[in-house]
């Protein structure tokens, strides 16, 4: 929802990491990787993240294809239906296999947008910090 947005913090990584040490540098931070519950959210994410592709708090490691938001702990996890913002043909599961989503940046559309990429893949990626929950 649009209050969670307006009360979150964000922080944009300079380095690049696979999506599980990304998680954990987002834990050290006291946050986690960013959730996106609006699409105003969306906007505002794919805009401040610049050219960079980051990754987003967004997996299906567990069951192939069931997509969830992780929970670590975020005010703002969601248990509400979810919205997603795929890039035309996405997931795609490609290669051997892709179980972790990023916002792409070789795109012009900010609401088509995910891709998923093998979990180990070293990009840039965004952590979210809920500072109330309104
Ligand atoms: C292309 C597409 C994507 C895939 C990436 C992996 O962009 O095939 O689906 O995730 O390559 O680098
Ligand atoms: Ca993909």
């Amino acid at each position: 929802d649009g209050g969670s947005f307006k009360s979150s913090w964000y922080y944009l990584s300079t380095e690049k990491k696979s999506w599980t040490e990304s998680r954990q540098d987002c834990l050290g931070r006291g946050a986690h990787l960013v959730i996106i519950n609006s699409k105003e959210e969306q906007e505002f994410i794919y805009e401040w993240s610049g050219c960079l592709d980051t990754y987003l708090g967004f997996h299906d490691t567990n069951t192939e294809g069931v997509w969830e938001w992780i929970n670590d702990g975020a005010l703002d996890q969601s248990s509400a239906p979810v919205t997603t913002y795929w890039r035309d043909g996405e997931p795609n599961d490609a290669h051997t296999g892709e179980d972790c989503a990023h916002l792409s940046k070789k795109v012009s559309d900010p609401l088509k947008s995910w891709n998923d990429v093998p979990c180990t893949t070293n990009i840039h990626w965004m952590c979210e910090k809920t500072t109330s929950t309104l």
